[in-house]
């Protein structure tokens, strides 16, 4: 398996309002990009550092290798939103998921839910998680799509919709896409977003701030 990331000094572990150690929870979410195809690797990145649920559109199943995801890691589906909902008071999905993440990181993030997240719309698993979303908590995107539809005028309006909410960009790289042509557009290297996320968590808990156990 590829790299996760460079050596970090510190451990995974984060402090709870019970005084006691736990370890982060993420919610790593796959939309509809080829780059999904590096959706297991993330997730077995993440899973040696923090607790993982993993959340997958309809349109990145098309890409996810399930056998491939670490046995630990459950993975979402629409079809999980309402299996379980028989009447009022049993538990809504997205909203379980909200309150149990710390960090949310859709990796990849494709043209399609990017525009989804900044026109508030949610019409699945993942868009609603996002639209429900607490933001004191960190949410990471990583967006991987053909280099037309990066330089397309929309994704500078999206991004900044998501900026304005405070959506952490890990931007895209210049790479040889699934058409074959060379561009930007490319997912980040999947040690640069995990490396990204652990570096943004460790900061901020050396700073103090401390996500309680709910
Ligand atoms: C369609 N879309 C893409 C998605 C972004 N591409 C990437 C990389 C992969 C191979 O290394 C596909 C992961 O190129 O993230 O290419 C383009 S026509």
């Amino acid at each position: 398996m590829m790299a996760c990331s460079e050596p970090l000094d510190s451990g995974g572990s984060i402090l709870v309002n019970s005084g006691g150690l736990r370890k982060p929870r993420i919610l790593l979410a796959a939309s509809g990009s080829v780059a999904a195809i590096k959706f297991a690797n993330l997730s077995h990145c993440f899973s040696e550092w923090a607790e993982v649920i993993g959340v997958a559109t309809r349109a990145s199943l098309r890409f996810i290798d399930r056998t491939a995801i670490p046995k630990d890691v459950i993975l979402y589906t629409d079809d999980d939103e309402w299996h379980s909902w028989n009447k009022l008071g049993d538990r809504v999905l997205h909203i379980e998921l909200c309150r149990w993440a710390d960090i949310m990181v859709i990796a990849p993030l494709s043209a399609n839910t990017l525009g989804k997240i900044a026109g508030g719309l949610c019409d699945n698993l993942l868009t609603c998680v996002v639209r429900a979303w607490d933001y004191s908590k960190p949410l990471f995107v990583a967006p991987a799509m053909n280099t037309l539809m990066w330089t397309n005028p929309f994704t500078e309006r999206h991004l900044m919709a998501v900026d304005e909410l405070g959506i952490n960009l890990i931007p895209p790289v210049p790479k040889r896409l699934a058409c074959g042509t060379y561009g930007n557009g490319a997912m980040a290297e999947t040690s640069t977003i995990f490396s990204t996320v652990r570096l943004f968590f460790e900061k901020k808990s050396e700073q103090g701030v401390y996500y309680r156990n709910k």
